[in-house]
């Protein structure tokens, strides 16, 4: 079976590992988000794909849930002492190496893409990870600070600001001039099931979707699209999807945001238990809804999600 995942990276990567034990016979392609991507001391930082490399690699900080295990933070002193910042993104060495050889390789002529699949070489991830598009994209968040609009990189909203004040816009700069790199389009072509997990609805699934061609190939796959929610009991279970959210007028609940990706695209919808009220909603929308647990608790947990997201796909098929 070939399945396709949009994702973005905490939610994503660990819903994939659940997937992966699932299902593991499944050829799975991942269409991963370069929104959060920034540019710092020179360098091209790309956390969604990184955190899918490193989890499905076993590189990852677990707690953390992003960066590396056993890190040391000296290059980031040194810099500090330089004066060199910022110093609220915290780069560590070992995740150092993987921005100096992506750079390098970018530098060199070599596509995101290119870049991606040879940093999997040495990680191994047991999936195939795309990025969403070889082509800049950024994602800004339009803030009133003092009363006065700005707009900062996603990750000094997210990271700096940690979404302590209201995000009034997001806007993923160069999505409307992007391509989708290469595979991605055949790769949906060619799905048996293109899932979408629990990732954030805006700056991930929604990045990924704001490049053109991939949302109509999705619609136009003919084969089940499955998501599941990543609000449950009307709250984002990390991160600040609540405030995303918001800014694009959808409410923090496991219903509107089935509504908000619609029943255009999506085929079936998988809600958490305590959540099992919003079932009939979703379905009056057109959409095949079941409440099943949601938290990603333990690998077991999170396979169980897995199959049930799979099976829901059987059954919309
Ligand atoms: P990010 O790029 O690191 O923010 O990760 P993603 O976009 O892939 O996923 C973020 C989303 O995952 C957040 O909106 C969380 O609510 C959701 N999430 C995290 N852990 C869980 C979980 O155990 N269950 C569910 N249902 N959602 C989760
Ligand atoms: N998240 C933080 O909350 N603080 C950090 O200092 C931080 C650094 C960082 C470095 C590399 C990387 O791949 C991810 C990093 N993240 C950090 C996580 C990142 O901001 C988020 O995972 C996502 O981009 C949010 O969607
Ligand atoms: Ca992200």
């Amino acid at each position: 079976m070939r399945i396709v995942v949009l994702a973005g990276g905490i939610g994503g990567a660990r819903f994939l590992r659940g997937l992966k034990a699932a299902a593991p016979e499944a050829d799975i392609t991942v269409i991963g988000n370069t929104g959060d991507d920034i540019h710092l001391f020179g360098l091209k930082v790309c956390p969604d794909l990184d955190t899918v490399m490193y989890t499905l690699g076993g590189g990852i900080n677990e707690e953390q849930g992003w960066g590396r295990s056993d890190e040391t933070f000296q290059v980031k002193s040194e810099l500090a002492a330089y004066g060199v910042g910022p110093e609220w993104f915290g780069l560590g060495d070992r995740d150092f190496a993987t921005h100096i050889v992506r750079t390098q390789m970018l530098g060199a002529g070599y596509p995101l893409s290119a870049v991606t699949e040879a940093l999997c070489a040495r990680w191994q991830p047991g999936v195939r990870l795309l990025p969403m598009s070889d082509d800049r994209v950024e994602t800004h968040v339009a803030v009133d600070v003092d009363g006065e609009r700005r707009a900062v990189h996603f990750q000094e909203y997210w990271v700096r600001l940690r979404a302590s004040v209201d995000a009034q816009a997001v806007v993923p700069v160069g999505a409307e001039q992007a391509k989708p790199a290469p595979g991605v389009l055949e790769a949906i072509g060619e799905a048996d099931v293109i899932l979408f997990p629990p990732s954030n609805p805006v700056v991930s699934v929604g990045t990924i979707l704001a490049v053109p061609g991939i949302r109509e190939a999705i619609a136009d796959a003919g084969v089940p699209v499955v998501g599941l929610s990543p609000i449950v009991g009307d709250a984002p279970v990390r991160g600040m999807a609540d405030k995303v959210l918001a800014a694009v007028g959808v409410e923090s609940t496991a219903a509107a945001v089935a509504r908000h990706y619609g029943s255009g695209l999506l085929d079936g919808w998988l809600v958490d238990t305590v959540d099992a009220a919003a079932v009939a909603e979703v379905e009056e929308a057109g959409i095949r809804c079941r409440s099943v647990p949601l938290m990603m608790s333990d690998l077991d947990a999170t396979a169980a999600m897995a199959r049930e997201a799979l099976a829901l796909a059987e059954e919309v098929r």
